[in-house]
Formats: structure tokens, C-alpha cells, sequence
């Protein structure tokens, strides 16, 4: 009965060790977040009619705006004339 008893103690000591063991062991570090585009937020849709970059207030408008209308592989905007992938670089 005693033995039983310490038997009892035993096992449930080790699961309850092994147990917190295997969960820290599950954890996996947490991916390292992606490096997202800028997104557009402003006043003009990328998709409708033709946009100068004067019509922006800042570089970054004016990028985010150029990667939401296609970025470089369409350039429906023509705002990016030297082709490098930077629109507007006079709000630079
Ligand atoms: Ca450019």
C-alpha cells in the first residue's frame, strides 16, 4: 500500500515534469515578421485616370501610390520615366 502510494507520487511527479518539458520543447520561435510594401492610403485610386507627381504631397505618397497602380512592370502613370523603380524623385 505505502509503496503504491510512493509509486503513485512518482509517476505522476515525472509526467507532470515531462509534460512541462515537451511544452517548452513545442514552442516554436515566432517567424520573424515579413517586410510588407508600402501601402496607399490617399486620395487618388492607382486604377482611374492619369496622376502627375504633382499631384502628391510626399515621395512616399507618391511611391505607395506607383506600387498600388502596378509599380514598374506597368507604370500606367508614367511616374517613374527613368525606369529605376522610384517614382517621382523630384519629391525626393
Ligand atoms: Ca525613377
Amino acid at each position: 500500500m505505502v509503496a503504491r502510494d510512493v509509486q503513485r507520487r512518482h509517476d505522476k511527479t515525472s509526467r507532470s515534469t515531462t509534460r512541462g518539458r515537451r511544452a517548452g520543447r513545442s514552442r516554436a520561435p515566432a517567424p520573424a515578421p515579413k517586410p510588407s510594401l508600402p501601402t496607399y492610403t490617399g486620395p487618388y485610386d492607382p486604377l482611374a485616370p492619369d496622376r502627375y507627381w504633382g499631384d502628391f504631397r510626399t515621395h512616399a505618397d507618391a511611391q505607395a501610390f506607383f506600387i498600388a497602380a502596378g509599380g514598374p512592370t506597368s507604370d500606367r502613370h508614367r511616374l517613374d520615366a527613368d525606369h529605376d523603380g522610384i517614382a517621382c524623385e523630384a519629391l525626393r
